[in-house]
């Protein structure tokens, strides 16, 4: 049951797709208070609460007892105090034994989300517009709300099959020659791979649509070669058009009046990588198909996946900005600068980026009137992404292509997936990376991932090992760094072996992760869940906060502590570890409800099935389409029946169905012989474990 309240006038997101009749009467849960322009949503929390959602935020799973600000923005620090990153998902889930609901907060500006900062017991959740739409739901599961949530949001976007497969990609790529040495090194030592990131260094003076004809001569001869490699080009759109006499994108955008203005209507300029920028007005329908068109280009050419970047919008510095540092700077010149004037005049630079006098200074259009940026500011990636997909389904609206972003808002969840952004070559950063699974499912990024191994410093032979072994699980599977940094390819490191060896498994349960994923997609739900979504009356499950439930069957719990030998992991129920090391090479444990200390050598990398299921696992492959899906092992602890709602399709075309892709999959133990029944597909029995 979903109930609406409107607040002012609030602003159309599109990130609802059912049109709701607003209810009448009170506002349950919810104390309202209005201060100035601002909405206060007071709420007391209970000791049990827990406060779970937020999608790509900071922290823990649960969310409670601390500050998150919605305002997207591009910081490449995620330490623990920060509040804001790339995306603003604003969705609550409270759930406790006593009580269960969601709170979804349609507001595109600034919100501040205290749950329990201020107050322990007390979240406060402001909205700064003061215009907004409160959608709250309420049914018997969390698992009901988020179905519930995505039936009103739309549904999640669907990569291609080759998306799952392990991409390479750094930045710092900037040639025909050096991407293709990349995929050859994967295939010579048989590391499996299926794509390749360009970063920015593959366009021509950081032009979007543009290629660099020194480093790539001829786009579309190279796309061949590389689909003959099996492998994909994916490269990267930034939201910033360079200002440049005689580039069509900036030309036409101008001309047509399609980039984001000032108040006296003349072109808002800021400097990101192409240096003085324009900013496409996302927002306005005929600006998204002006600029989707635009990906043609290299569509075209065969490319057939796009990152989008930058989308913020991340701002280096405005041409405002610039002129008034500067002028700051002078007027300081002449005087005698103390410790105070220094740390002044310091900050006038510093904190030039991402200022938010830029993000008040400029305006965009959404249906048919003017308003100022701030007021829509986390809109401006999500509709970017949206301007690219359309672009896409224009192009061809047969086939499936990947995309993902940096900066969202709920709603872009149909139209891409999302990377989780600039994070570091830290521990904690593994750990926070299985954190945001459960909690951007919720709000319907399904296809995510984090820069494996981490984006900034230096990674280190252990970490991107264990790392993999959780990017084994993640839609996303994406070794992606910093240029400058330590150089992060498998093939760079002495332990190359190990982590080929795990990518493997990731081939082997290509098939499993892609139909949980399909599944979850087409049915509104999570391919990963907290403990507390499957086992809500285990009070030691609801506050785990370093395993997650995987897809029906299984639950992950990876290694994030450096020169661990293993670790502790609970289990709600009866399940069986796989360890695994590669592909074929795993051995099982069947083990007991509870707390168990798990052995992992380095190389060595666990996964959890719940007793009674049973998952397939194929034989691998060098590329996604070289996995045979119908050549399947079964791996779990069975019972007298166990059976497996197995989903599978070409990987490729837009028109789904769960009917037509669904294959049963039924166990038989007999006496002396287990046998397996599966549509057209081969099953082997003979790694399963019964009672
Ligand atoms: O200001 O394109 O998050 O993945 O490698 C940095 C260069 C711009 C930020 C992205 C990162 C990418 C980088 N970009």
């Amino acid at each position: 049951m979903i109930h609406r309240y409107d607040f002012g006038s609030p602003i159309h997101t599109g990130a609802v797709v059912r049109e709701l009749p607003v209810s009448g009467g009170a506002i349950p849960y919810f104390m309202i208070s209005r201060e100035h322009d601002a909405l206060c949503f007071s709420l007391s929390l209970d000791r049990d609460d827990i406060v779970f959602g937020l999608g790509e935020a900071n922290r823990g799973i649960n969310k409670r007892g601390h500050l998150y600000t919605s305002w997207n923005i591009d910081d490449g620090l995620h330490t623990e105090s920060k509040n804001a990153l790339y995306a603003a998902h604003n969705f609550l889930l409270i759930f406790s034994k006593t009580r269960c609901f969601g709170a979804f907060f349609d507001d595109p500006g600034l919100m501040h989300f205290d749950l329990g900062y201020t107050k322990i017991d007390e979240a406060r959740i402001i909205s700064e517009n003061g215009d907004l739409t409160l959608y709250i739901i309420e049914e018997a599961t969390p698992a009901e709300i988020v179905s519930s949530l995505r039936r009103l949001t739309g549904r999640s976007y669907l990569p291609p099959k080759w998306a799952f497969g392990y991409i390479q990609s750094r930045w710092g790529y900037r040639s025909e020659a050096d991407v293709r040495a990349i995929v050859d090194e994967h295939r010579k030592r048989r590391i499996p791979l299926d794509g390749v990131c360009m970063d920015i260094d593959y366009m021509d003076d950081y032009m979007d649509f543009t290629v660099d004809p020194a480093g790539f001569e001829n786009l579309s001869r190279f796309c061949g070669e590389m689909a003959d490699s099996h492998a994909h080009l994916i490269p990267i759109i930034d939201a910033g058009v360079k200002e440049k006499k005689g580039y069509d994108v900036c030309d036409e955008g101008l001309e047509h009046g399609y980039f984001c203005t000032y108040e006296d209507g003349t072109p808002f300029v800021g400097a990101v990588w192409p240096g003085r920028s324009f900013f496409p007005d996302f927002l306005r329908d005929e600006v998204r198909a002006w600029f989707g068109s635009k990906y043609h280009r290299l569509l075209d050419a065969g490319v057939d996946g796009f990152w989008n970047d930058m989308n913020e919008p991340a701002l280096f510095y405005s041409e405002n900005g610039i002129k008034d540092a500067y002028e700051k700077a002078m007027r300081m010149k002449d005087m005698n600068v103390g410790i105070h004037e220094f740390f002044r005049l310091r900050a006038v630079f510093a904190d030039m980026a991402n200022n938010p006098n830029d993000y008040e200074s400029f305006y965009q259009t959404l249906d048919g009137r003017r308003v100022r940026h701030d007021q829509v500011h986390n809109l401006y990636g999500a509709f970017m992404t949206r301007a690219a997909a359309e672009g896409m389904t224009a192009h061809n609206p047969d086939c499936r292509r990947l995309l993902f972003a940096r900066s969202s808002y709920i709603g872009a969840h149909r139209y891409g997936g999302v990377w989780q952004g600039d994070n570091h070559s830290w521990w904690s950063h593994i750990l926070l990376n299985l954190k945001m699974l459960p909690s951007l499912n919720m709000c319907g990024f399904l296809y995510n991932g984090a820069d494996i191994g981490g984006f900034n410093g230096d990674t280190t032979e252990d970490l991107l090992l264990r790392w993999l072994q959780l990017g084994v699980f993640t839609p996303l599977m994406r070794n992606h760094s910093c240029q400058g940094t330590r150089e992060q390819e498998i093939y760079r490191f002495s332990l190359q072996e190990k982590m080929r060896d795990i990518v493997t498994v990731r081939y082997a349960l290509l098939p499993y992760l892609y139909s949980e994923f399909m599944k979850a997609a087409l049915t509104d739900g999570c391919m990963f869940r907290p403990l507390a979504f499957d086992y809500p009356e285990d009070e030691t499950a609801c506050r785990v906060e370093d395993q997650v439930m995987l897809g029906g069957e299984c639950m992950i719990a990876p290694v994030y502590q450096q020169n661990a030998r293993g670790r502790y992991v609970y289990l709600p129920e009866d399940m069986l570890l796989i360890r695994f090391r590669a592909a074929g090479d795993y051995d099982c444990f069947p083990l007991q409800a509870g707390h168990h200390w798990i052995d992992l050598d380095l190389h060595e990398m666990p996964l959890f099935i719940r007793r009674g299921c049973v998952i397939p696992l194929s034989r691998g492959g060098e590329w996604v389409d070289a996995v045979d899906a119908k050549d399947l092992t079964l791996l779990g602890w069975i019972g007298a029946d166990s059976a497996y709602a197995f989903y599978d399709d070409d990987g490729l075309s837009t028109q789904v169905s769960l009917a037509d892709g669904l294959t049963r999959i039924t166990v038989r133990c007999g006496e002396d012989d287990t046998s397996a029944h599966g549509g057209n597909l081969t099953l082997h029995t003979h790694k399963l474990i019964t009672d």
